[in-house]
């Protein structure tokens, strides 16, 4: 059976775990803490820079959270997570990218800062706010009338992007002036798949005491 090494809260696994529960396969999930849990030898064989997600398949184990969704859709064609069309497909590594590249750097500033784990100058602040509302405007411009990014078909388009944008408004940004980005992640969130694996108030606060005391001990 697949296995996938997870965190709940983690943005890089949940986009796996939400691909798997989409397309209905059956999986194990191995649950870490980030707390050391990652530095052991049997799971740095599985991925030497000791990251979650990690996919094993068999004899076979895939890291990065973007490769093991190309692996999925590849072994487990039905139902179809990526478009054909060229210029969607461009779409869908586009959003995927930006996210992964632009969106969620830009977050972690203030997510540290929402932890209480430092604090950030006003310029620093406005730099983030910025590239997040760039991020939100493109998007909103390319769900234009459409349900999913790409017409009435959830993809990967919308599993990458739509487990991280909403932290936009946990982080103080409003999505008022983003009305279809709102109505989709309404969308997105009545999906069993969504539901199923929201991050829980309790595993957040547990994640911040295991950072706090890593950053002690660091310190
Ligand atoms: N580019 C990687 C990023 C994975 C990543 O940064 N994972 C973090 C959790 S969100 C991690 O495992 N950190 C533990 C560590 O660095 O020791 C992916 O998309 O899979």
């Amino acid at each position: 059976m697949l296995k996938l090494y997870h965190l709940p809260i983690s943005f890089n696994s949940r986009r796996v775990w939400v691909a798997l529960l989409e397309k209905g396969l059956e999986f194990e999930l191995i649950e870490l803490t980030l707390g050391g849990d990652q530095l052991t030898p049997e799971f740095l064989a599985l991925n030497p820079f000791h990251h979650i997600p990690v996919l094993v398949d068999e004899d076979f184990s895939v890291f990065e959270s973007l490769a093991i969704l190309d692996y999925l859709e590849a072994k487990y064609p039905n139902p179809s997570l990526l478009p054909t069309e060229p210029q969607d497909l461009a779409i869908v590594r586009m959003v995927e990218l930006v996210t992964v590249n632009e969106f969620l750097p830009a977050t972690t500033p203030l997510t540290r800062k929402a932890f209480g784990f430092g604090e950030i100058s006003d310029e620093q602040q406005q730099k983030s706010v910025d590239k997040i509302e760039t991020v939100l405007t493109l998007f909103e411009q390319w769900l234009g009338e459409s349900s999913y990014f790409i017409g009435e078909t959830l993809t990967l388009a919308d599993i990458v992007a739509g487990t991280a944008i909403p932290l936009a408004s946990m982080l103080g940004i409003s999505l008022d002036k983003y009305p279809r980005i709102t109505a989709w992640i309404q969308r997105l969130m009545s999906r069993e798949s969504w539901s199923s694996t929201e991050p829980q108030p309790e595993q957040i606060e547990e994640f911040k005491a295991t950072m706090k005391k890593m950053m002690a001990k660091q310190s």
